[in-house]
Order: structure tokens, then sequence, then C-alpha cells
């Protein structure tokens, strides 16, 4: 003890915020631990009580009136040096009504030995409160069931169990239950009274935390936040509602349930992912909706796996029953281009009135894939990017809610992912309600075995974000949970947590059995009476409704549903644009078409490209430092300028920067990509001389431009990749690129490549023009960092390898691109970079892009551009023919070299050191898929002789070869062979040995200048 009272002593004012952070406070409380176990002078020090002192001693310093007198005299007195056994004095009586109660009922302590007990009982009281907080969720009856453990374990925590035990842990007394305690500041239990007896105590956490709200926030580290969540669910009465409200509920109830029945009725054999077990999730979202809308809400994007998503769709969104139903006719032709979607992926939005408040709320369901989770993070980048155009910075107009279930929240990675991007300036969407359908399985899978948390929700608190789990089955506690969610996110904007636990009424679907896996489990269910029924019988019997209007409330909807079938009926076609869940009005024509066919020429005039050289090579801000070797960068910058020629960096900043000027929104996110990963862009500068003063010249270069995001993301690929899709889902008018610090990371994204880039626009008629910046190249780095895996995009590419496209010459280019899934160029030029990166933008519909971009060529002297080839005027060139000694004697050319990418610059120095310029010819494809027929054929015909080879630098199994092989073959009508010039097929993509690597390049430049090397062969 002497020793924490010398270092208590010590601890001047001034020093304990030091001592704070340096977590010294803390080691001097478990030094202090250590010397009270042998004999302490200050008596109530006991062993087992210093834990509590160490509470109240972190309380102290943040706020000496928040811990009861007795303590801050103690802390004082110890502060100021107090000698042993002195620092505690007996606190002056408080002379308040409730105090003078307390010592009535305690007897009054007169002695130091009464006061001593007095302390130590209200330590254990406080101890006891906090105890109800922190753990009284493992406590509460959370599964309707009765049988399972929400938590994962039949423990009861032992200060927590029945009354005698923990009052024993305590330290307390059958005798203390009607003793008053004053109640700590931590706690709102009391409502206007500041002290109550122990049994009221004890019964009133008992109501709060293990009934069937189970509340887990004491992690978060914010008092604030803390002692908010408290008053919201400890204040005496909190959890009323009025019998108007109990009346929507059950009437609310009566759409779920009835929407189930009704669907289990007519199409009793059709999976349909029902909700039945989980029924108050509708009434849950809706108050949600409803809480939020009257907080200001106007729009609601909302992203959910299969379970119930019919009647979320029904029931929230508010889609046409008739078009609903209408899905599970099997004969009904879609309207629409592409494979169309089964029914419960679909997305849908609808504007509408809030009925509850009166105010237009517009709804928003996300269409997604089967694989769970992965539309969490588009959910957001939609919900940023809504947030965005409108200028609501905070969150308060628009707001996403993402509903899980409980085995995916748990096992998919992306879950975690997008957690993280929660709280990233560029990436917030300031809070989001997740509400998770915690049937209590996944497929077949009991949750023991489906993770290692206790809760399907742990993932959570890595943010900080509060659980409230709640037992589906009580729908009034559900409605005070889902209440306070959304409250919560308007108070904090932060994320929160809904954990519904409830169960699953039939197998995964309509078709399985579940009694094969879950035996007692479903014995258990098929006893279970259902939710509605239990709170209809608990609002008759209260007289809250009458069972006529209760039966009345059924039948109108049973109708509803009826009518809405009948007429379901008469559709003969069905119109997936019908299901958009992200409309662009105006882009396209009333009939959903582009409004032309043509794309203008993507050039931009000279003073333009000057202007914008300017703005990249200059400062904006005054007295802004830059890194020399910046100032360096900026200065070649405007030198290049001046000569009229562009770098790769110089020519995206072109790109962007006029596109600015245009009004359209450039967003750029990815790893390190404000400087870039090679150390090119810099399009965030930083003061050298004051820290975090940072300037994006791109957001200066005029005075009427849309505004340019540049940002680094968290290290996720899946989850940024995803969120940025979402963004570009909003608007067509906006560019937005995802830059992969290598090519190769993108396969960590794979399925927002796989499910929603490469197919989302044939399976949800949805367009979207994301650009995928790749890093890609062979340049000895080793088989990481080296391939973005071409051939992989190219695979996915829907242009059919053995028909030649019939469209016009004119509007080949456009008609071809808008027929494709999404284009994949690798562009070996900057100007053509930045035509690409343009044309996206002019093209008058839109579509994923995927660019593989280069390393060494950021920096490569011949990979520069004139501003001749980016003027008003010039485009985007898909092939880039040869144009030198070769394509003017055409007849004397023995082999044309075709290829793309860095390569083209290896091929031409080997062309030129071995002196046959004349006899090969080398052209680019650019545009790589969809393959340019029409130019490449052009290319073949103007040289009948020649031999037609396709050099890469990937390995014969990796890269383009697959790809263009066919498509050439087709051109020629396979007369003509088209030779492979590469590397062999190889399991890595490229090597780890530079010497191997060059080796290799040898070798294929080698074979691709030997004019014999395909003598005599076969094709
Ligand atoms: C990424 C992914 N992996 C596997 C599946 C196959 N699958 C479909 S539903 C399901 C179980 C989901 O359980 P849960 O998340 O608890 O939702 P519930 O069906 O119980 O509502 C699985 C494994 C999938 N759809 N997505
Ligand atoms: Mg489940």
């Amino acid at each position: 003890m002497s020793h924490l009272r010398f270092l208590l002593a010590t601890m001047k004012p001034l020093g304990i915020q030091f001592l704070i952070k340096q977590d010294v406070a803390r080691k001097v409380f478990l030094q202090s631990q250590r010397c009270v176990s042998s004999g302490s002078t200050e008596p109530f020090l006991s062993g087992s009580n210093s834990n509590y002192v160490e509470e109240m001693y972190y309380t102290w310093l943040e706020n000496p009136k928040s811990v009861h007198k007795s303590w801050d005299l103690f802390f004082r007195n110890a502060n100021a040096g107090a000698p042993p056994g002195q620092a505690y004095q007996t606190p002056l009586p408080d002379l308040s009504k409730s105090r003078a109660l307390l010592f009535q009922s305690h007897g009054l302590a007169k002695t130091p030995g009464q006061a001593e007990k007095l302390l130590e009982d209200h330590l254990a009281v406080q101890s006891l409160i906090r105890a109800y907080q922190i753990r009284g969720h493992h406590v509460a009856q959370l599964d309707p069931l009765g049988i399972l453990d929400a938590d994962l374990d039949s423990f009861v925590p032992s200060d927590l169990i029945t009354t005698i035990d923990k009052l024993g842990f305590y330290g307390l007394h059958e005798s203390d239950l009607d003793k008053v305690f004053r109640l700590p500041t931590t706690t709102f239990i009391g409502g206007d009274e500041t002290a109550l007896s122990l049994r009221e105590i004890i019964k009133r956490l008992e109501n709060t935390y293990c009934q069937h709200i189970g509340l887990e926030f004491m992690f978060i580290n914010d008092v604030e936040q803390c002692q908010w969540i408290r008053h919201q669910f400890e204040t005496p009465g909190v959890m009323k509602f009025t019998n108007e409200e109990k009346r929507t509920l059950l009437a609310r109830l009566v759409r779920s349930m009835r929407f189930e029945d009704f669907l289990a009725r007519k199409w009793s054999s059709e999976k349909r992912f029902g909700l039945e077990g989980c029924e108050v999730m509708i009434p849950a979202l809706k108050t949600i909706i409803d809480k939020s809308s009257e907080m200001g809400v106007e729009y609601v994007i909302m992203g959910m796996p299969h379970r119930g998503r019919l009647n979320v769709l029904a029931n929230v969104i508010r889609k046409e029953l008739e078009q609903i139903f209408c899905q599970f006719d099997p004969k009904l032709e879609a309207a629409d281009e592409g494979s169309g979607d089964v029914k419960y992926h679909l997305g849908m939005y609808h504007e509408r009135i809030n009925r509850a408040t009166n105010k237009n709320i517009t709804l928003s369901l996300v269409a997604n894939p089967s694989h769970l989770e992965a539309v969490d993070p588009v959910v957001q980048g939609k919900t940023k990017a809504e947030q965005f155009y409108r200028g609501d910075t905070a969150g308060k107009k628009v707001m996403s809610v993402l509903l899980h279930g409980d085995a995916a929240f748990a096992g998919q990675g992306v879950v975690y992912e997008t957690f993280h991007l929660s709280d990233l300036p560029s990436y917030t969407t300031n809070g989001t309600i997740h509400v998770v359908v915690n049937n209590q399985i996944g497929f077949t899978t009991d949750p023991r075995m489906a993770r290692s948390s206790p809760y399907p929700t742990d993932v959570a608190r890595v943010v900080n974000a509060p659980i409230f789990h709640v037992n589906a089955d009580d729908p009034e506690a559900v409605m005070h949970v889902c209440n306070v969610a959304a409250e919560w996110r308007n108070t904090f904007n932060k994320d929160v947590v809904v954990d519904l636990v409830c169960y699953r009424r039939r197998g995964h679907n309509e078709m399985d059995e579940p009694m094969f896996t879950q035996p007692l489990m479903y014995k258990q269910i098929h006893k279970q009476v259902p939710v509605l029924k239990k709170y209809a019988d608990k609002l008759i019997a209260d007289g809250t409704v009458t069972l006529q209007e209760f039966e009345e409330e059924i039948a109108k909807y049973d109708k509803i549903c009826e009518e809405a079938y009948t007429r379901s009926k008469d559709k003969k076609i069905l119109h997936i644009k019908h299901w958009l869940d992200s409309p662009w009005p105006g882009f396209f024509n009333l009939d959903g078409e582009p409004k032309s066919m043509t794309c203008p020429p993507t050039g931009i005039p000279e003073d333009m490209l000057n202007h914008i050289g300017k703005g990249a090579s200059s400062v904006p801000l005054e007295g802004f430092k830059i890194h020399g070797g910046l100032s360096r960068i900026l200065k070649s910058r405007l030198e290049m300028t001046k000569n009229r020629v562009v770098d790769w960096a110089l020519g995206e900043y072109m790109a962007f920067g006029s596109l600015l000027k245009e009004g359209i929104h450039v967003r750029l996110s990815g790893q390190d990509v404000e400087r870039g990963t090679f150390s090119h862009r810099h399009h965030v500068l930083h003061d050298q001389e004051v820290d975090k003063r940072t300037c994006v010249p791109m957001n200066h270069l005029w005075e009427q431009q849309a505004p340019y995001t540049v940002c680094n993301s968290s290290l996720s690929e899946y989850g940024v990749l995803g969120f940025e899709l979402g963004f570009a889902m909003a608007s067509p008018n906006a560019l937005v690129c995802w830059e992969a610090q290598f090519g190769d990371f993108h396969n960590t994204a794979q399925c927002i490549i796989d499910q929603f880039i490469s197919s989302g626009q044939a399976k949800w008629v949805r367009h979207n023009g994301i650009v995928l910046l790749l890093p890609h190249g062979m340049e000895g780095m080793g088989p990481e960092h080296s391939s973005a895996r071409p051939e992989r995009f190219l695979q996915m590419s829907n242009d059919d390898s053995d028909a030649y496209p019939e469209f016009s010459a004119a509007d080949f280019e456009v008609s071809q691109l808008y027929e494709c899934n999404w284009i994949v160029v690798n562009c070996s030029t900057p100007a053509n970079y930045f035509h690409v990166l343009r044309r996206q933008i002019l093209l008058p519909f839109r579509k994923p892009l995927i660019i593989f971009t280069p390393k060494s060529l950021l920096r490569h002297p011949e990979a520069k551009s004139s501003f001749d080839e980016m003027v008003s005027g010039t485009s985007f060139r898909r092939v880039i023919a040869e144009d030198g000694a070769a394509a003017k004697t055409p007849n004397e050319v023995k082999r044309v070299i075709f290829c793309t990418g860095k390569v083209y610059y290896d091929l031409i120095k080997e062309r030129k050191s071995q002196d046959l310029e004349k006899q090969v010819a080398i052209t680019r494809l650019e545009q790589i898929s969809p393959f340019p027929f029409d130019l490449v054929k052009e290319e073949l015909e103007k040289y009948p002789g020649a031999e037609l080879v396709w050099c890469q630098e990937e390995h014969k199994n990796i890269g383009y070869y697959d790809y263009v092989k066919p498509r050439f073959r087709t051109i020629v009508n396979h007369t003509r062979p088209i030779w492979y010039v590469g590397r062999e097929p190889a399991a890595a993509p490229a090597t780890g040995n530079k010497n191997a690597h060059l080796v290799s390049l040898r070798r294929f430049l080698d074979t691709a200048f030997n004019l014999d090397a395909f003598e005599g062969k076969k094709f």
C-alpha cells in the first residue's frame, strides 16, 4: 500500500494525463494489488477489493465528481501524500432524502468500521450493476425455442446466477436485500430515484439485461456512448408502447406471416427461402425505416440475402404483389436482354410516402448474387455515392441497412472488410444498421460448427458497434431495439447490430428436410406457436384488439394477396428492368435504350491540355512546402507540357482533369493510389513542414468543376472493389476507378468480378462503368506482382470467337461495345490510356472497363505521347497498326507480329537491332476484348502474303493467346495460321529468378524475328 500511496502522492494533477497515456496508472494498481495482499494499511483495500479501487481510480481520474465522495476524498488525500491509514476519511453526510434513507437502512455510519462496511457494500453493489451491464446478455432468454444458447455456452456467469450466489460472490448477504444503496452515475435503473433497495436494483437489472434483450456494449471505448445505451434500456418504463403502436405492430406481423402462408399455399413445391420463424423481421425493418424517416432520412439502401427477400420486397419496399407472384410462372417470357436471375436475387427501387411519418421515402434493395455477404460493400458504396451527390456529408438523409444470416455473418470475411470501411473518411456511410436473421442454423450446420466466436455478431465488436440481441418471439422487445438502433445511428453515426434470435420453421429451402440433421431442434420447432398467434393472443387478452378485429386484419390481407394473384395471371411478359435497384433518370431514353449509338471523338483542345499540364505541375496553395523530389517531378511535368508530350501519369491527369471540367465526378480508390504504388502519380501533396496538411491540385484546376476524390483505401480488395462498384452504380456521370496495388491482387476480389462486374448487366439489366486499373507486366519481379491474369478476364468476355460480328463499318466500335459484357484493354501509350478513360464517359451507355496498366512503362522514355495524339478530333485507337517502313511496302513484309502492351517496346527494339524493319510489321491490339475484328481484318488483308504471329511476354497458358487465336482464325476463315511466340506454358505466372526471366525473354525475341521459325510446321 505504501507503494501505491507513494506513487499516488507523486501523481500531481498535471502528470496524471501523461500517466494515463503511458499506462503507468494501471501498473501502479497492479503493484498495489500485490502490496495489499501482504497487510494493507488502508483497511478496506483487501485483495478482492483492489479491482474496484482500480476501477474507481480510473473513473475518478476522468471526473472526480463521478465517484462517491468518499472515493474522491481518498484519492485526493492519497494524491496529497496522506500517511498510511489516513487517506480514507468518512465523507460528510449528504442530507438529501435518498441519502437519509440510505443511512437509515444501513444504520448511521458513525464509526470508521461502519463507514468502511458501508463503502464496501456500495462497491459491491456497483460491481454487481456493472456485471449485469457487461455480462447480463449471457443470462438473457434469447432463444425462442428455449433449447439453444445464443452465445454457444450454457454456462451462466457465477456472479449473475441465482440471487444467493451473486450476493455471496460480491460479499453481500440476503440481509442486505432490503438495504438501500445509492446508485452510481453509470446506471439509469433508478429513474428519478438516486437510491434503491438492493432487491429492487437486482429486479430492475434483470428486467433490463436478462429478459428478451441481451445487450453487448460495454466494450465500447466511449463513456458517452455507453451512458446513452444504458439510458435507452435501463430507464424504467422505457419499453412501453401505445395501443396504436401495438396494433400497427400486429398488423405488420399479419402481413409478414400471411404473405409467407400465401406463397406456401399457392406454390408449395417452389423454393422461396421463406421467413417463417423470423416473421418479426418485417415489422423490425419497418420500425427502423419509420424511425429514421422521422429523424430526416429520405433514402434507405438495403442489401440482404435470400431469406425473407420476397417478403421484404412485398411488405417493406412494397413492390406490387402481382409482379412478385408472376415470377413464379415458369412460362413467363423475359422481355429484356440478358440471362436474368431468379426472383430472390433481383433488386428494387421505389419512392413512396412513409405512412408513419407522411414524408417521402425512397427504398432500394440492391440486387445480389447467391454469394452471401458479397453485396455488403456494394450497398455501402452506393450509399456513399448517394450521400456524396446530395452533399449529405453526415449521412442524415441517406442510410444503409444490411441484413445477414447468422452463419454468413460469422463466416464470410467480406463482412469484416466492410466493417473496416465504416469509419474511413472516404468510405464511411455514417453508420449502417445491421440486422441478423439469426435462426441458429446455416443450411444444415449447427452454430457450434459454424463459428468459433460466442455470437455470430462478434465481428462487429472490432468497430465498437453496439450489438443488441433480441428474442424474435417478443415483437415489442424487437421494436424497442430497432427504435434504439435507428436513434443510435442518428445520434452517433456509427454502425449498430440488431441480432434477431429466431428459428427457421422449415428446411433451408422449402424442399429440404431439416429432420435429417436437426431432429431435436425441429421437434421443438414443430411445437412452437407462431409469433403472430402468441402476440395476437396477448393483445386480445389485454384488450388492445378484439378477436374479430384480428381476424378482419387477416382476411383483409388475404384478399389483397388473392386479388394480386388473379391479376398476376394476366402478365405474359416479365421485365427485369422493372426490378432495377439504381435507375439513372435521363441517361437512357424512355425505353431504357441508349440515346444514340455513337461516341464523339475523345480528344480535347490544346489549350485545355496546356492548362491541365500546368495545373499538374504546380502547387495551388500559398506557403505549401513540398518535398524536393516532388518539385523535380512537377518541374518535369511542366517541361513535358511545354514540349507537348505526356507520360503515363500526365496522360491520366489530362483525362481526369478534362472530365472534371465537364462536370464528371472522378473517384480513384485503392491501396496507396494517392501517391501511386510506383510513385508516379502524386495526386495528394503533403506539406513537408505542417503535419497532415495536404493539397489535391486536381481540385484546383477549374473555377467550376466536379470534385475529384482520390483515396488510399484499407488493405482490402473484396471490400473496396465491391464498394467502388456500388459507388459507380449510383450515377452514370462519374468515372469511378479502382486500382489494384498489383494486378494479381484482384483475385481476392474475384467474387465481385465474377458475380457483379462480368455478369451484372446480364443478370440485372444494370449498367456499370467501373474502371479496374490492374498493374501488369513481366519484369522479373517473381511469380507475384507480375500477372493481372488477363486470360481470366478474356475467358469471361462474351464476344463469340467463331462469329464475325455483323455490324456496319460506321458503328462497328460502339455496337460491339454495347453488346459486350465488359471491355478489356492494354494500352501501350499514355494518349490511348487518356482516350480510353474519356471514352468510358462519352459512350452513351456504361460498361465495366478492365485496363492492364504498366509498371516500367510509366517511366519508359519511349512510352510518351505527343499532344497531337490527344487534341480535339483524336480518339481511342483500338488497334495501332504498323506505320513504319513495313507498312509502306506491305508486299515485302514476311511476318506480321500482333501484340499488346509493353512487349511492343521490346519487339521494336529487337527489330531495329536485327534490321528487319521492312520485313516485319508490328501491330498492337490496344483493345483486346471485344476483339477488334474489323481493324484486325484490315491489317490481315494488308499483308496477304505475310506469316501471322501472336507475340506475348506471358506464358502460353496465361495472357491473351487462347483468346485471340480463334478470333484471328475466324477472320481468315481458318486459312492461315496464327503462330505463337512467347514463354512456354507454366504453372506460376513468372519466374522469381531475374536471369531466367531475361533468358526466356531473349529466347522468345529470337523466335519472333527468326523468319524460318515456323517453316514446315502444321497448324
Ligand atoms: C459465399 C457462399 N457460400 C456458400 C453458399 C451456399 N449457402 C447458401 S445458404 C447457406 C447457409 C446460410 O446460412 P445463414 O447465413 O445462417 O442464413 P439462413 O439460410 O440460415 O437464413 C449456404 C452455405 C452461399 N450462398 N454463398
Ligand atoms: Mg441461419
